[in-house]
Parts: C-alpha cells; structure tokens; sequence
C-alpha cells in the first residue's frame, strides 16, 4: 500500500493531522509549487517568496524526520502547473492505494480537491485540520443555536475552552474584555520596536530569485526580505514579540504613526497562517507573559481575543457562509477599485502611508486594513470583489478563509451585517484621534467641503444619506443621523457636492494588476 499525503503550502505544520499517524514507510509526502496558486489572483511578489521559501524548508524538515518526500518545483519543464495536474503527476508515478489530504484553507481549493477521487479512481480521505482552536462543525453548532454571531461570546466559549485566562470558570480580573483600557492615541516619545528580522539564507536567496524572474510584474517589493521562514524561526519571532511589544500591545492596539509600520503589532500572521506556529502556543506564550508580570492583562487579552477570538471566528465563519458570501454585494457598489490602491500615489496621507506599508512588506496593521483602506473604500463604494482580490493579492497572510470575512463582512458591510452589526465607518475625524497623519497631510481634517477638506468627511455623510434606508434603524446608528437630521438643508447639499466632486477625481485602477 502506498499513501500520498498532499501538503500545500499553507498546511507547514510538523503536527498536521495527517502525518500523526501515517506511517513513514508506505507514504510519500508531495508537496507541489504551482504557477496557478501564484497567479489566481496575482499575488504579492515577497508573499510568493515567503510561502516558496517556506515550503523548500518545511521539505527539508521532513526528509531529515525520515520522511520520502516527492517535491514538485515551479521550475521542473515538466511542472503542470496546478495541484490536480500536479497529482495526476504523482499518481503515474507512485500508483497510490489512497491520497489523504488534510482539509484546505480555501474553498476553491476544495472544489478542485473534491473532484480527484472520480477523475484518479483513486480513495481521497479529507481530514479535518486540527490546528484550529474550534472545528468547522463546532462552529456551526455554536452559530445554529442563536441569532446573531456577536464575536464576544464566541470568544468566551474559546477562553473556557482553552483556560486561557481563567480562573477557574471566571476570566481573570473579573472581566472578559479590557478594551476600554486600550484604543489610547499615539503619543510623543515612544519606542516602537522592529519585529525580528531574519537573514535569507540560500533558499531564501534562490527563491527570491526565481520570484523575482517569473513574478517581476507582480505588486510589491521583494527587497530586504527578513520573515521567518521556518518554524524555528517564527518561535524566535514569537519570543521577540512577547518581550519587546506585548506589553504595550493592548494600549496602541489602533494607533498609526507615520513611517512606523509596525507599531506594537506582532506580525505573526503569515507564521501563523503558513502553520509554523499554532494559535494555541501563541496565545499560550501570551498568557504566561502575563502570568509571569511581563506583561498587563489589558494586553495579554486583548491579544490572546485575536488570536483565539477574531481569527477563530472569521474561520468558522468563512466555512458556514461560503460559497453564497463571495457574491454578496449587499450595498450595492459599483465603482472600480482607484488606481491609487496599485500606486500608492494619493494626497491623502493615511491612505498614502497603509499603501506603501503594504507594498514595501506586505503588511499593515489591523486599523490601516479596516478604517483607513477598508473604510475609504466602502465609503466611496467600491465594488467590494475588487476590493477582496486587493487584499488577497497584496497581504503576506491573505488566504481566502482569513481575507474573505475580514474585507467582504468586516469591513465593507457586504455580507448585510451578518459579520458586523454595524458598518465600520468614519471620517477624517477618527483618523485624526489615532495617527499623527493629519498633521502631516496636504489636506485639512477639520475643513468638512471643499477642495482642501479632507475627503475623508464628505464621504462619510454621503455614505450615510446613501445608505439611509438601509441604516436609520440601525440603533447603534442613530446618533449619526441625529446629527445629519440637525444639519441645515444646504450643510447636507454641500458635504453631497462635495464628496461626489472628489469622486469624480479618482483614477479606477487598469485591468491587469489582480489578475
Ligand atoms: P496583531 O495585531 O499582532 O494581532 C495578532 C494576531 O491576531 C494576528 O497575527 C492574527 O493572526 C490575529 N488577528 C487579529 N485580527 C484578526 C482578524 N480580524 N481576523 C483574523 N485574525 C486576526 N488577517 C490575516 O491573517 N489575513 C488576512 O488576509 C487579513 N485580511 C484582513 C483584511 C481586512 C480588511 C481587515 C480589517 C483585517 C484583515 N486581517 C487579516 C486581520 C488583521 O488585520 C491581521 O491579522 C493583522 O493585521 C496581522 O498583523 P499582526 O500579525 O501584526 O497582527
Ligand atoms: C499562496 C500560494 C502560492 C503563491 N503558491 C503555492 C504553491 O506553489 N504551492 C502550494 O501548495 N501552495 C501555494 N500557495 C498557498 C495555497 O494557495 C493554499 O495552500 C491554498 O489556497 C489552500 O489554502
Ligand atoms: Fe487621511 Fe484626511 Fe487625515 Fe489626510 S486629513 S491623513 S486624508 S484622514
């Protein structure tokens, strides 16, 4: 009997479910580097890197753990391209009794997969991926049995699962959220640290290469390429995080600073994501910080509620909504993506700053994703499919299973609600409480019309008369629309000329970079 166990790129975890109890002598580990998952949408050049890179690695692991692993490289002549191609491949030359695959993070991976059994005649035995906290099933039981899906009570179920946290069925200092102790400004005088870099070593340096020639005209920089590439490196990274900026985590959680990139973030999400690391030993390694006095426990659980709330949440989430979720377009947008998403060439600072954050390392942080690219594009209604093949083209940790919610149910409202209650929108005045930008910025936060207003307002109330109908009922809305209802007839006029003046000015984005 030989077993063909596929791992793909996002499944490079020595614990995968399906190596536990495989046996080493009858299997044979394929692992596939194909065009076709670099160029569905036309991925950011360093997260190309970064998933090859990691792969070679996670192969070399392998052999020397005894395993046989059959490794198709992107630059074999006789490489097909695709993974079904690809094990087609592997089952002329293994003759397998079965292939088992653990479930994929996409669910267009898994229409491809669910087709090999008929088209090889050859048993394909899915398994469920363990590595997340909450099962997709379990997930769906906790979503049948209410209403609503309010987060925070998912998350509360994750914590007396895990005992993250806990004192016995209590969560620790009496409360289950701290955030009311977070969301500070930034302020002058604070140190920001880097998140560990690491040297490319010689498969880095190949793969950057090979990146380089076939993706040149992909979005992005490759250069100073320094993420962790395998899973030593990313608990090194973890520890780095846990000492130098999980203590001020909480505090500047939704802070921007210009020319800061990372802030206190961790930037653990590609580890994450890739399998290096495991939700559990990240939160688990927060939680000690805390336990240890080395960290406040507004940090170390508002924290610990992204990893094993937010992105537990979005997971089971993205598995019960999908497929019908990819085509929602619940508010109706229209508009092409701008140009200036590609470019980063706009006046406006914020945008300006998240933008080349993005090219330069395939990274910004949660509020640059969610209230100023996300927010901005919602707000001048943009089609929200454009605005989901952006961030899943330009994020180093973008898989559909993470992006999807995030952009289309978080951040443009285009699910109906069903992620997010309310829409997250604001105008220039929120950006202005939590970043330095509009100090620094050509256009004038505190002007609401006008050619040097920042755009930000007049789109805000446009989006609100816009969607009227839509949110006047919503009651965590209605002190906006007290406030529009105040405003004199010919205040709401100009706020509308205004914003769709600034429209009119923007470039939409040439066919061709996504894909
Ligand atoms: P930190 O701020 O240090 O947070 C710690 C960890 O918590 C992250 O590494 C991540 O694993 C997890 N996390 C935090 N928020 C979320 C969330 N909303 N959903 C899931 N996990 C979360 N995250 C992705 O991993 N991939 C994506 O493609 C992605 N797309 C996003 C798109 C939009 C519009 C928005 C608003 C958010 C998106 N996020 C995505 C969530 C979040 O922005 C990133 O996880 C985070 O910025 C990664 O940086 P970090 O590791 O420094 O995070
Ligand atoms: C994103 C990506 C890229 C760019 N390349 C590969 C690859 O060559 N081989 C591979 O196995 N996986 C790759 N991936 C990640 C896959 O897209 C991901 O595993 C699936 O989408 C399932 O989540
Ligand atoms: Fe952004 Fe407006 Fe502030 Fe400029 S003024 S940085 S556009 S919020």
């Amino acid at each position: 009997m030989t077993l063909i166990i596929p791992v793909l790129g996002d499944q490079l975890s020595h614990d995968l479910a399906v190596l536990r109890d495989a046996d080493r002598a009858d299997t044979v580990i394929l692992m596939m580097e194909v065009m076709e998952e670099a160029t569905y949408v036309r991925h950011h050049k360093r997260k190309i890197a970064l998933i090859l890179s990691a792969m070679r690695h996670f192969a070399e692991e392998l052999k020397s753990a005894g395993w046989s692993v059959d490794y198709a490289r992107l630059d074999d002549p006789n490489n097909s391209g695709g993974f079904t191609g690809e094990i087609a491949r592997a089952i002329d030359r293994h003759k397998p009794t079965a292939i088992r695959i653990v479930e994929p993070g996409e669910w267009r991976v898994k229409v491809m997969i669910d087709t090999w059994a008929e088209k090889f005649g050859v048993p394909v035995d899915i398994v469920p991926d363990d590595r997340f906290i909450c099962g997709i099933l379990e997930f769906q039981s906790w979503a049948q049995a209410r209403n609503d899906l309010v987060m925070e009570f998912f998350y509360r179920e994750m914590r007396r699962k895990t005992g993250l946290l806990m004192d016995g069925d209590k969560p620790k200092g009496g409360q289950w959220n701290f955030d009311k102790e977070n969301r500070k400004p930034p302020k002058r005088g604070l140190n920001y640290p880097e998140p560990m870099h690491f040297q490319p070593d010689d498969v880095t340096q190949e793969v950057l290469a090979l990146v380089e020639e076939r993706f040149g005209r992909h979005f992005g920089r490759l250069d100073k390429f320094a993420l962790p590439i395998n899973a030593g490196q990313a608990r090194r990274a973890l520890r780095h995080f846990i000492t130098t900026a999980l203590p001020s985590f909480g505090a500047y959680q939704d802070a921007m600073v210009t020319g800061q990139d990372w802030l206190y973030h961790s930037w653990l999400s590609p580890a994450l994501n890739l399998g290096l690391l495991t939700p559990l030993e990240v939160a688990q390694a927060a939680a000690n910080a805390y336990a240890e006095g080395a960290a406040p426990l507004n940090a170390a659980e508002g924290f610990i509620r992204q990893i094993i709330g937010w992105r537990e949440y979005v997971r089971g989430y993205y598995w019960m909504e999908m497929p019908d979720v990819a085509v929602m377009n619940t508010l109706k947008a229209t508009r092409p993506l701008p140009e200036f998403y590609w470019t980063g060439e706009t006046d406006m600072l914020c945008l300006a700053e998240a933008i080349r954050n993005t090219r330069d390392h395939a990274y910004a942080h949660h509020i640059q994703r969610l209230m100023v690219l996300g927010n901005f594009a919602m707000l001048a209604g943009v089609r929200p499919h454009d605005v989901a093949d952006w961030f899943l083209v330009v994020y180093a940790d973008a898989y559909e299973w993470v992006e999807l919610p995030n952009v289309l149910g978080m951040s443009q409202h285009a699910d109906g609600g069903r992620l997010a209650t309310k829409p997250y929108a604001g105008g220039g005045s929120y950006i202005d409480r939590m970043s330095d930008h509009c100090r620094l910025c050509r256009y004038d936060v505190k002007q609401k019309v006008g050619a040097d207003a920042c755009p930000f307002n007049a789109l805000y109330w446009d989006f609100l008369a816009r969607h009227e109908r839509r949110f006047r009922q919503n009651h965590r809305m209605s002190n906006m629309y007290a406030n529009w209802d105040r405003m004199k007839p010919e205040v709401r006029e100009a706020y509308l000329a205004s914003a769709a003046e600034f429209l009119d000015t923007i470039k939409e984005a040439a066919d061709g970079w996504a894909k």
